[in-house]
């Protein structure tokens, strides 16, 4: 079973600072190691929502608190560990296999999601004692 810290990493954006404010940018295969197949996100989060609660088989992905903030747990199968988002400049990579569960979420937040692929449902295990037997 691969180690919980060699499934994510928190990568650093550029950031271009002037008068008028802040600009970030990614670009594929250079800031993300992946080709962006899909852009979504999630915003008028209301208060206590939990998302999340599945696991990928393939899909990469990388998010950004776009605003606002909120917990990412990403669980292993074996360890678990929570990564607090609040920097547009900074994002995390999730690779495939990873439990993955969002909370906390501040008012106003806006997750932004970059993925390796489109959306197929085939792809999540949304059972957390599959996704256990998954990662035997
Ligand atoms: C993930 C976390 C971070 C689509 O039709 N197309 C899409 O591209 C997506 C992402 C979802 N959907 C449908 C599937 C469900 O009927 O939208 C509905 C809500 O999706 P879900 O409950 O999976 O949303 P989250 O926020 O719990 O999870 C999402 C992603 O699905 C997931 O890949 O890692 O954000």
């Amino acid at each position: 079973m691969s180690d919980l810290k060699d499934l994510y990493r928190l990568i650093e954006l550029p950031k271009i600072t002037d008068s008028r404010g802040n600009l970030s940018f990614i670009e594929e295969n250079e800031h993300v190691p992946f080709e962006i197949k899909r852009v979504y996100y999630t915003y008028d989060i209301p208060s206590g929502a939990e998302r999340g609660g599945h696991a990928h088989k393939k899909l990469y992905q990388f998010l950004i608190a776009i605003g606002g903030s909120f917990d990412v747990i990403l669980d292993s199968g074996k360890e678990r560990e929570t990564v607090f988002l609040n920097n547009p400049n900074v994002g995390l990579l999730i690779k495939p296999g990873i439990w993955r569960e969002i909370n906390n979420f501040s008012a106003g937040s806006v997750v932004l999601v970059l993925a390796s692929d489109v959306y197929d449902e085939d792809d999540y295990i949304r059972n957390y004692d599959n996704f256990k037997k998954y990662k035997l």
